[in-house]
């Protein structure tokens, strides 16, 4: 009779650099949206856990914000997440988008991967569009400055190399046990997944006017049978950037409130009800009790 192999599981750190592909590769290897994602850097600004069910395997990804300096107590808490995700892993993914030059926060990067000791498989990310040959000299420069359990190139959006990228993590998983149930793919509670998905329509709506500037919090959230209602409040820092958000005649605010509420009825089917303030707080990103409230896991 033979034995069947033991069941993996394990913690994987997702780091990278802003904007190189980490929430992208969380949703796409999870299947679901778990995390969400805009062309603008510093999207992500919790530790999001998705979860990847296989044969045989539990992969838990942690989807953080990128690696950055921070500024505020925001970017401090960010980079707070960063470091805890490092901390807990049993593997880390080391996220690169190949198609942008090397530099000095690369380099700072590894640094921080190497102060945690952690075993990292390093992925060279967006090689859909990606000349070949500007692979092999990145490849070298990685290499040369730490010893990576391999190196993939992938890309997260077309879902290139992932097959790979699942087998080589799973065969370095500890043996372990199932830690979530099988049709649990995130952490997240259902009021932070709305509050995201309302972020993430206000910079995908004004992305060139205020990269950093938005928080989303939700005011009430109750959901009934028939409908979820839920109010939610746009934070900005400055009187002047309110305009921006509401737009001519309130034409921008109602298209985000109608994209944002599409995307929330196919989480709290059949109907949301959503409803849009703007809420000017003075420098919001060095408010501690802001900050608190943007970290689900603080709640309750
Ligand atoms: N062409 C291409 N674009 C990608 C790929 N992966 C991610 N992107 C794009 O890169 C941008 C950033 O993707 P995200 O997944 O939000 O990146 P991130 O690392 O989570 O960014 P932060 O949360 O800001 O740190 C988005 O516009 C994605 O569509 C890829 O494989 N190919
Ligand atoms: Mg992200």
């Amino acid at each position: 009779m033979s034995e069947l192999p033991p069941f993996r599981s394990g913690f994987v750190a997702v780091v990278g650099r802003p904007n190189a592909g980490k929430s992208t590769l969380t949703n796409t290897l999870v299947g679901s949206k778990v995390s969400i994602v805009t062309p603008v850097p510093q999207t992500t600004r919790n530790r999001i856990l998705g979860m990847v069910n296989r044969p045989g395997a539990q992969i838990i990804l942690i989807d953080t914000p990128g690696i950055h300096r921070p500024l505020s107590r925001l970017n401090q808490q960010m980079m707070e997440f960063v470091r805890q995700a490092l901390a807990e892993r049993d593997l880390t993914l080391l996220i690169v988008d190949a198609t942008e030059p090397f530099g000095k926060g690369d380099e700072f990067a590894v640094n921080l991967i190497k102060e945690y000791g952690a075993r990292t498989i390093l992925l060279l990310n967006k090689i859909d569009v990606l000349a070949k040959p500007r692979l092999l000299p990145l490849i070298d420069r990685y290499a040369k400055l730490h010893e990576f359990e391999e190196i993939i190139p992938i890309s997260a959006l077309r879902d290139e190399g992932l097959d790979e990228l699942e087998k080589a993590i799973i065969e370095r998983l500890p043996e372990g046990p199932q830690y979530f149930p099988p049709e649990t793919y995130t952490d997240q509670p259902e009021r932070f997944l709305a509050a995201e998905i309302v972020r993430e329509k206000v910079i995908r709506h004004t992305k060139n006017e205020l990269p950093y500037v938005t928080a989303v919090l939700i005011d009430k959230f109750e959901e009934g049978d028939t409908i979820t209602r839920i109010h939610a409040s746009i934070v900005v820092e400055r009187d002047s950037q309110k305009p921006i958000i509401i737009g001519a005649g309130g034409a921008r605010l109602k298209q985000i409130g109608t994209v944002a509420r599409l995307e929330l009825e196919k989480l709290f089917p059949p109907k949301v009800y959503l409803e849009l303030f703007v809420k000017v707080e003075p420098h919001w990103r060095d408010n501690a009790g802001i900050i608190r409230d943007l970290d689900y896991r603080q709640e309750g």
